[in-house]
């Protein structure tokens, strides 16, 4: 049969699995898939189209015959095995943050900035999460209106940290909810992030740091998001301030956007009348009937949600508005896999 070998490494983790239905539900002609996990996860059994797959432990002779490899199991793992898959004739496209900084490295959501494929040297990034819904929902409103600011907090949910994320979530809720401990009573092991000393209850909270402190008092979620958008939208002059927020949502991550454009006199309906066109936008915003995009409504759907768009009270050129979508699908698994469709399309694999 024709078609590409497609590598997951992380096949097991939250994003893996994701990955796995996405390239089920993708265009994307795939001969064979192989799914590549930690020797903790060796032999375990997942499907793809209804067959079983084994997974298998990754090693450095793991891409072999691999067309395109899609990765996600943190940083660490991409810096050491994506430059080994590329060697070995593989197309990498990375889900972590390790190589999106780098400038020989197109950094892509395809809806904004496909045409930066074209310059890959075998590895592709796929953007953070929290970037790639605002970049969808913006891009299309800065090529009509002009962008000069966007100051944006986040509300993140717990998936975007991996299972072992998810699951500390729900001990937190049982324990609480079944068995009555004070919230500020229970145990933490992984959140607010597994790479910094202390570790905080998410259940019944609010946390206001997604991975650990870096430069200037700014996580470095923040900076993620403030570095990303410039080099995505190729705008280094542009004004990104950012503040992101952990709560106890499973999936689905909202967004508070407040932006500034360039044209002057533009009304909200103008800004909603370019959304509802938007490649990959749902608008959701009727106040009179209460609709506005929702975390639990956005679970399980592959586009980006825009809604509470209003113009601010004091400053004419600015706007606000309401941006959701799930973090592991167009934030993560779906956006990967679009950047393999988009490659196959442009003959770039
Ligand atoms: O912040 P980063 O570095 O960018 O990390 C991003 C994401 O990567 C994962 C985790 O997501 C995180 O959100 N990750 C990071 N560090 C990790 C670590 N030390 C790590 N995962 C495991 N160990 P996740 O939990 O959704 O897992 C993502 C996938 O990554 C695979 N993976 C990790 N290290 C790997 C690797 N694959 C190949 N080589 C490596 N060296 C991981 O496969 C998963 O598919 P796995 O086999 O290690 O995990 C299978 C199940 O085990 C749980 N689990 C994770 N960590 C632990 C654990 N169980 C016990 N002890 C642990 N320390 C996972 O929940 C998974 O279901
Ligand atoms: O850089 O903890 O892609 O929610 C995505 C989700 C890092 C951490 C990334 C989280 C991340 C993150």
């Amino acid at each position: 049969m024709s078609g590409y070998v497609v590598a997951v490494v992380g096949a097991t983790g939250a994003v893996g699995k994701k990955m796995i239905q996405m390239l089920e539900d993708s265009t994307l002609p795939v001969s064979q898939i192989k799914l590549l996990a930690s020797k903790r996860s060796e032999g375990r059994e997942l499907t793809f189209k209804g067959k079983t797959v084994l997974v298998e432990e990754l090693t450095s002779i793991s891409f072999v015959n691999v067309d395109i490899a899609l990765f996600s199991a943190g940083g660490s793992v991409s810096k050491e095995f994506a430059p080994k898959a590329v060697q070995a004739g593989c197309v990498v496209i990375d889900n972590t943050s390790h190589f999106r900084m780098d400038s020989n490295v197109p950094l892509v959501v395809p809806e904004v900035n496909e045409n930066a494929l074209f310059k890959h040297q075998g590895i592709i990034a796929c953007p953070n999460c929290s970037t790639i819904q605002m970049m969808v929902a913006l891009e299309p409103l800065r090529k009509v209106f002009g962008l000069t600011r966007i100051i944006v907090s986040t509300y993140q949910a717990v998936s975007g940290a991996g299972n072992r994320a998810i699951f500390e979530t729900e001990r937190e809720l049982r324990e609480i909810l079944n068995d009555g401990v004070a919230a500020n009573q229970v145990k933490a092991e992984i959140l607010p992030t597994a790479g910094d000393k202390k570790h905080f209850p998410i259940a019944f909270n609010a946390l206001p740091q997604i991975d650990v402190f870096a430069e200037d008092d700014y996580t470095y979620e923040e900076w993620k998001m403030i570095n990303e958008t410039k080099k995505i939208m190729d705008a280094a002059a542009l004004k990104v301030a950012v503040t992101c927020v952990r709560i106890p949502v499973l999936s689905g991550h909202s967004e508070s956007v407040y932006f500034e454009i360039e044209k002057e006199n533009v009304t909200s309906q103008q800004i909603k009348d370019v959304l509802t066109s938007a490649p990959g936008v749902i608008l959701e915003d009727d106040p009179k009937t209460q609709t506005y995009p929702q975390a639990i409504n956005s679970v399980g759907c592959k586009e980006v949600f825009v809604g509470r768009i209003r113009r601010d009270l004091d400053e004419v050129k600015g706007f606000h508005m309401w941006v959701v979508a799930d973090n592991l699908l167009k934030g993560a698994a779906l956006n990967s896999v679009q950047i393999a469709e988009s490659l196959h399309k442009l003959k770039l694999v």
